[in-house]
């Protein structure tokens, strides 16, 4: 397992400006494991991004990195998925839909967005903590983008140990389920809520 895999990009919406005006790139392989207790803000800001696997390196198999989530218990987190995907992929028709968020909508690229379609194939992949309630769609990126940026905020609740899963097949294999789909850290994770 990489130690990317392991990292956790839990940032203060204060560091995230912080950084930015200091003209430094927010990485999601640099970032601390989680903030102290101590120390948290509201909301918790969290990045994770979605590479294709030519970008990986290992073709046919996307990745989020980081792929493993930990956050604090009865927050408020600002969610920010930045996807470099342009493939669209089947999902089922119960995941079509934006829920478990603050508001049931998300922001792609700032627009609120509520739900998907397959027939229009608009999904790439998903953030899928079913334990939680919570079903994050991300939309391939348009042509005209480097990658699309998906919001979504949410609040934890209390402490909980919990498996996110993408439920778009965008693995390989006929189903396009196994590969990245079946392997923890990549299509699939811990999205773990911890008590502070
Ligand atoms: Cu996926």
């Amino acid at each position: 397992m990489k130690m990317n895999k392991l990292a956790l990009s839990v940032l203060t919406s204060g560091m995230l400006v912080g950084m930015m005006g200091a003209g430094m790139t927010v990485s999601a392989h640099t970032v601390a494991r989680h903030v102290s207790a101590a120390s948290i803000k509201y909301p918790v800001v969290v990045t994770t991004t979605i590479y294709t696997g030519k970008q990986d390196g290992k073709k046919g198999w996307p990745e989020f990195v980081p792929g493993n989530f930990e956050l604090p218990a009865n927050s408020r987190v600002e969610l920010i998925i930045h996807s470099y995907d342009d493939g669209p992929a089947t999902i089922p028709a119960s995941d079509l839909k934006v829920q478990g968020t603050v508001g049931g909508y998300e922001l792609v690229d700032g627009k609120k967005v509520t739900h998907y379609s397959n027939a229009k194939n608009d999904v790439a992949h998903t953030l899928t903590v079913p334990s939680l309630g919570l079903n994050i769609p991300i939309p391939p990126k348009t042509s005209k983008e480097q990658y699309v940026t998906v919001i979504a905020e949410f609040n934890t609740g209390k402490a909980s140990n919990n498996t996110w899963q993408c439920e778009a097949a965008c693995g390989s294999g006929a189903s396009g389920w196994m590969g990245a789909m079946m392997t923890n850290g990549w299509m699939k994770g811990a999205f773990n809520v911890y008590a502070h």
